[in-house]
């Protein structure tokens, strides 16, 4: 794909693309909720779509001229569908976040009781933050993991519910790296007159193919984003199985929650689910998470604690505490492993005792790299060069090996070639 007109009309923001390009290009990318396009996705979002006014849905909008986006909303929608094995779905939320705000909107209003996963624990911003809508708007009542496992306390979840009766449950989770089990989710809910929206965001790539249980068959709302592990362009997507509640959801978004679609963006989407439905994507799949694994154990035996013990699926959450003299902080480590060219972001761990702008833990994860390219020996070794790295803050000599080491892997994976 050629940006030889952006190059010729405004070379300062041709500069900056490309440098980010040169970026990513430059680093082994380990952030768990960001992936790779194809070229096929970023040609749909730089299409001639994004000229076109579409409020409304397929077939009722509030401008004229939009059959042709009606054609590519259709698609969208008709295979995240068939991706998902869902009945309902509205591809129009322009991110996570505002998917998110529209789901709950369908079951609470403004202070109603909503329950989330702390966000120290591994939840997200929109269940229930206080410095996001979610805690603002609602009365929230969070849960946590059990100390002792690191898994989700399902007790406590029963417990919590059955003494707040909360309206809604949110499950979900932006770094917890074990299944989650959404049948026991919405029995608590449903026995205690809560519905369950299940955010699937990190997950839903391993979803689509089985890799990880689907919330569908017990959720009454299932939210996501596309860009992570679906592997997609960046926006949101909500799917239901009620029809009833398919009028309500879609007003939620429109115009409850947001004006005009985003129809180059929806067109990305639609062919990221595409792609998704190739048999390549469960190998792609199947890949992520056997190069998790792999990534955990190059860590662990250099010595680092990953949280709970391992991952199920496409992300380690690691544990500093066990590296060096116990002093090294997810800040100083990310920093470091940004200077090798690995790039991770810092995490709380559960228990943690820091702010989370320094942190005692660094999220590994494992999409991005296996689009790019890299197979199970490399991830543990990569695994083992973050041991390396972490464990040697501001020994140059061997920080200098590192770096090496991570350039002769990128290079036997070059990312985006076509792009010259
Ligand atoms: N910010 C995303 C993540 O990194 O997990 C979640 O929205």
């Amino acid at each position: 794909m050629s940006l030889s007109h952006l190059a010729q009309s405004d070379p300062e923001l041709f500069a900056a693309v490309g440098d980010e390009l040169s970026r990513q290009r430059a680093s082994i990318e380990l952030i768990a909720s960001e992936n790779f396009v194809s070229l096929a996705v970023m040609e749909a979002v730089g299409s001639v779509l994004t000229n076109k006014y579409a409020e409304g849905l397929p077939g009722h909008r509030y401008y004229g001229g939009c059959w042709a986006v009606d054609a590519v909303e259709d698609i969208a929608r008709e295979r995240v569908k068939k991706l998902f094995n869902c009945g309902f779905a509205n591809v129009q939320p322009h991110s996570g976040a505002q998917a998110n705000y529209a789901a709950t909107s369908v079951f609470a209003k403004p202070g109603d009781t909503i329950m989330g996963m702390d966000l120290s624990n591994g939840g997200h911003l929109t269940h229930g933050s206080p410095a996001n809508y979610s805690g603002k708007l609602f009365r929230v009542v969070s849960y946590g993991l059990d100390p002792q496992t690191e898994l989700i306390d399902y007790d406590i979840v029963a417990a919590k519910a059955e003494e707040f009766k909360p309206k809604l449950i949110i499950a979900g989770a932006s770094a917890y790296p074990r299944v989650i089990d959404f049948a026991r989710f919405a029995e608590i809910a449903h026995a205690n007159g809560a519905k369950l929206m299940v955010d699937m965001a990190h997950i839903a790539g391993l979803v689509a193919t089985g890799a990880h249980p689907s919330p569908l068959p017990h959720a009454d709302i299932v939210t996501s984003t596309t860009h992570k592990t679906l592997r997609g362009t960046r926006g949101g997507i909500i799917l239901w199985n009620d029809e009833s509640l398919t009028k309500t959801v879609n007003s939620a978004v429109f115009p409850g929650s947001q004006g005009g679609p985003l129809e180059h963006v929806i067109a990305g989407k639609a062919v990221a689910f595409g792609e998704a439905l190739q048999p390549e994507f469960t190998t792609y799949i199947n890949q992520v998470c056997t190069n998790a694994k792999a990534l955990g154990r190059g860590m662990e035996s250099k010595g680092l604690r990953m949280v709970t013990g391992g991952t199920d699926n496409h992300l380690l959450l690691v544990d500093l505490t066990t590296a060096a003299d116990g002093e090294v902080t997810g800040k100083a480590a990310e920093n470091a492993l940004d200077e090798v060219g690995i790039t991770v972001n810092k995490n709380t761990i559960p228990g943690e005792k820091r702010s989370p702008f320094v942190a005692s833990g660094i999220r590994v994860g494992s999409a991005a790299m296996t689009t790019r390219g890299f197979d199970e020996a490399e991830a543990e070794r990569i695994g083992e060069l973050i041991g390396e790295t972490v464990s040697h803050l501001g020994d140059e000599q061997v920080l200098a090996s590192v770096k090496a080491e991570v350039a002769a892997l990128l290079a036997a994976h070059p990312l985006y070639p076509e792009l010259g």
